[in-house]
């Protein structure tokens, strides 16, 4: 069951649980990824920072955990955090959480590990705690943790997330040296009831928040005022899975000035499912983020992903006219991108994923533009009973007259979806059938809307 369900070109761990992203870097001509990694079982619990590096972003290599717990020091787990270059030396921060006083919820501290060795092994500075609660006193802040980290004009700053009388918040510290830290503004609060994994940085003419609210992931562009709070003149859904398929990304500034970002895709809506024993928790692809002219927030698949085509795939016949096209095209490891033209009254159209051949199984990604509605339809994706079956649903604005552009990757259980590089949907699913490898496209009003291009390829790491 496994190998039906296993991705194949998504980053993850040999075994056992991960979630978030962490610390990505560039180093010496490599990129490097940190993640939360439970070593020794497929659920939550002692945290350590799996580690990863890669040339070429897609392709990746796993190296030895770069934290685990320091049970001399009470701590319990290595919660979220970043990796920045002090000068040559490589330092992550991150939130060290034990039992206790200790705890999560109110008693989590902000610690530093660093390399001397080119990142294989680190070491917690004898200096910890970076941060306590301390350091924002009289405020009350509860979840205080996952500290992101940047230099700008010369000094360091640090967000970190947590919740203030019950609504998420970010607070900002700054840093001459990354060592003496000191506590500045509440950069920002919400209505959510908690912000975590909170991301920072410039994106063109704006600065840009992204924090996971404990659902689906927000995003905010507006301005850095001078007082240290944020002005958010625009927000937005990061991507519309939030449990169902994508939650605490983590972005990095690349040598090259884009602005990436990998988020954790859950298994929540495996629920009990046991065809899974040994892993749970992937990693997305890289995403390019771009601030349009019209000041809305892009996201496209990194253009590394492209090196994962390994065969173009050549579909079968091109009509509609039935109101289902059977492309031919088969797998379970595929990126497909689709431009449909649709006209006035066009009704539902899109495409049935991972589907049997008489569609008992079937994954179907369903666009409204009449509605400016998309979604992941689940109700039939798996034959077992126990993974979530709700539709995710997202809206996105349709243009008349204008294609819609869709980009899509499927890996067995997961698809990731890219509507005209502004709207992302990411969905976990549990196909049973070895035979649940089909695309086809469907159109209610066959006569109403076109595809304008339709191309396929399988996607490997080889
Ligand atoms: N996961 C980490 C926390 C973070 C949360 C713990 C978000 O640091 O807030 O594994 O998924």
């Amino acid at each position: 069951m496994t190998d039906l369900l296993r991705p194949r070109y998504h980053l993850m761990p040999e075994k056992n649980w991960m979630n978030d992203p962490n610390g990505a870097i560039y180093y010496n001509g490599e990129y490097h990824l940190f993640y939360q990694h439970n070593p020794h079982a497929a659920e939550w619990g002692d945290i350590h920072w799996g580690h990863a590096k890669s040339k070429d972003l897609v392709r990746w290599d796993h190296l030895p955990h770069a934290l685990s717990p320091s049970a001399e020091s009470g701590e319990l787990h290595c919660y979220s955090g970043c990796a920045v270059l002090d000068g040559h030396v490589p330092k992550i921060f991150y939130t060290s959480v034990g039992s206790g006083a200790r705890n999560a919820a109110d008693g989590a501290e902000q610690w530093m590990a660093f390399s001397t060795d080119g990142m294989t092994t680190w070491e917690k500075a004898k200096t910890n705690p970076v941060l306590t609660a301390a350091s924002h006193s009289p405020l009350d802040i509860r979840e205080w943790r996952d500290p992101f980290v940047w230099k700008e004009d010369g000094l360091w700053y640090m967000v970190v997330g947590g919740s203030h009388e019950g609504k998420g918040c970010v607070l900002v510290h700054r840093s001459p040296d990354l060592a003496g830290w000191t506590y500045w503004t509440m950069l920002f609060r919400g209505d959510d009831p908690i912000f975590e994994c909170p991301n920072f940085f410039r994106l063109g003419s704006k600065w840009v928040l992204i924090a996971s609210p404990g659902d689906r992931v927000k995003h905010w562009a507006g301005e850095w005022n001078e007082d240290g709070t944020f002005t958010p003149e625009q927000e937005g859904i990061v991507d519309f899975g939030g449990w169902d398929g994508y939650y605490a990304p983590l972005t990095f500034l690349c040598p090259a000035g884009r602005r990436l970002m990998w988020g954790w895709l859950p298994e929540a809506s495996r629920g009990s499912f046991a065809g899974i024993t040994d892993w749970a928790g992937v990693m997305s692809l890289p995403r390019e983020l771009i601030l349009a002219e019209d000041g809305t927030l892009r996201f496209a698949p990194a253009e590394e992903t492209k090196s994962l085509r390994a065969l173009q795939l050549t579909p079968a016949g091109w009509t509609l006219e039935s109101g289902l096209w059977r492309t031919g095209i088969r797998g379970r490891a595929l990126e497909i991108a689709v431009s449909f033209r649709p006209s006035e009254a066009c009704g539902r159209f899109g495409l049935k994923l991972l589907h049997s051949p008489s569609f008992e199984e079937e994954s179907v990604l369903v666009f409204d533009c009449q509605n400016n509605r998309f979604s992941l339809d689940r109700a039939k994706s798996s034959l077992a009973e126990e993974p979530r079956r709700s539709a995710i649903e997202g809206d996105f604005v349709y243009a008349p007259g204008e294609d819609l552009q869709v980009r899509l990757f499927v890996d067995h259980s997961l698809v990731e979806v890219f509507v005209n590089e502004s709207h992302c949907l990411t969905g976990r699913i549990y196909p049973l059938r070895a035979d649940s490898d089909g695309v086809s496209v469907f159109a209610e009003q066959p006569g109403r809307v076109e595809i304008s291009d339709f191309q396929a390829w399988e996607l490997s790491m080889e």
